[in-house]
């Protein structure tokens, strides 16, 4: 992972970061690190099945400046967090905890995330983790399945790794900020999130295997084939916390037992659903194809077929959509709108029921697709959503 992967705008905003830093607290920061959001390729509602995933991090990321307490400093457990995800209006939004005594639900909201973080590394034998102040940006829009919050939480876990010289492995700290993230912030999420961000690199999409956490990177040479990854965010806002996504990992725990094995990644290819209800069945059902399906982009992929795995993203969203019903009508829309207008594939990305979709998109349509999907939205009455690209970018650094 080299830094100079990261784009010259990015040191940019590093720099106006460590300059309000020094505003706020008024002394600089230790330093700034930057963790990105992601895009799910394919591979949905495989991770906490022990499955296989194939994300990238996107070049929209969290920033964070952190300094920690001195010694002698007063309030040497105080934990001092601003943002600029304010609330309208506001300069900057403010929170404040003690490392001693933080208890899960105690922050609520943005806060939740490094208290989740600092909670869950406090928790490790011979950590301790003394007072800090920290600054967090970010250009990962929230709410719109694009990891924003595992952003946060993964910058804050390299920059403390560092600054603690806990010399913390990628997958563990994969594993630490999923910890957080379920047992603290109370989103029952898998390890796709944080992996992608933590161990992304620059060109490549991740495969992991979710079950051993072993992952490769694989080439993604968008621009070379002449290819572009739009994201159409719905703005549709969703929630891991919410019923919904607790309700199909259950579904997956149920099958599971049903079919008497440990997770759904045990079951055979060609096992017979016959013992479950027909809702658990096609749970389960997506959640095998899905496995296969990535397997077989991760084969397209290698062989250097980007087009060819067009139909597959397309057939993930299908299965989602119909099997797993973890889709909406805005996302079904901008799948629909964007394969009609040229994109090879497309597909919801992240957990569902709202977020983005992602369509890849041959260059040479990329307006067209744009304009059919805003005005296939437009046409229904429904807000408009908001498109860009993204390319696969560099994991987790200090800047
Ligand atoms: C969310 C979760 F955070 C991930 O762990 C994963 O389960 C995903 O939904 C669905 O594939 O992004």
């Amino acid at each position: 992972m080299t830094s100079q992967l990261i784009d010259q705008h990015e040191y940019t905003r590093a720099g106006n970061l460590t300059r309000r830093f020094t505003e706020v607290y008024g002394h600089a920061p230790d330093g700034v690190w930057w963790a990105p959001g992601r895009v799910n390729l394919i591979g949905e509602h495989t991770d906490y099945n022990d499955g296989f995933v194939l994300p990238f991090a996107i070049d929209r990321a969290a920033m964070v400046a952190v300094r920690l307490r001195r010694a002698g400093e007063p309030n040497p457990e105080a934990v001092e967090l601003a943002s600029t995800y304010a609330p309208e209006g506001e300069r900057l939004a403010r929170a404040r905890f003690t490392v001693p005594g933080l208890t899960p639900g105690a922050d609520g909201d943005w806060g939740a995330y490094p208290a989740g973080v600092v909670h869950v590394l406090a928790g490790l034998d011979n950590v301790k983790v003394p007072g800090f102040e920290l600054l967090l940006d970010s250009t990962v829009p929230v709410g719109a399945g694009l990891s924003s919050s595992h952003a946060v939480e993964v910058a804050t876990i390299v920059a403390l790794n560092d600054l603690l010289g806990l010399d913390l492995g990628r997958p563990a700290m994969a594993l630490l900020t999923q910890q957080a993230e379920n047992d603290f912030v109370g989103a029952p999420t898998g390890i796709m999130d944080q992996s992608a961000s933590l161990m992304g690199r620059a060109g490549g999409a991740l495969f992991l295997d979710c079950r051993t956490l072993e992952s490769h990177v694989v080439p993604l040479p968008l621009a070379e084939h002449g290819f572009t990854v739009l994201v159409i965010d719905t703005k549709v806002a969703h929630s891991h916390a919410d019923g919904g996504y607790a309700a199909r990992r259950a579904s997956c725990e149920r099958g599971a037992a049903t079919l008497g094995v440990a997770s759904l990644r045990d079951v055979p290819a060609d096992v017979d659903l016959a013992a479950l209800d027909e809702e658990t069945a096609r749970r389960v059902r997506h959640v095998l194809t899905e496995n296969a399906r990535v397997l077989a982009t991760v084969e397209r992929l290698r062989s250097g077929d980007i087009a060819g795995i067009g139909e597959l993203l397309t057939a993930s969203h299908a299965s989602l959509r119909d099997d797993y019903e973890v889709s909406c009508p805005e996302l079904d829309l901008a799948v629909e709108a964007a394969l009609a207008a040229g994109a090879v594939g497309a597909r919801m990305t992240g957990g569902g029921f709202g977020g983005s979709a992602i369509a890849l998109t041959p260059v040479s349509h990329e307006r067209q697709v744009r304009e059919a999907v805003l005005h296939g939205f437009a046409g229904t009455g429904l807000q408009a959503p908001d498109i860009f690209t993204v390319l696969p970018a560099s994991g987790a650094q200090q800047l």
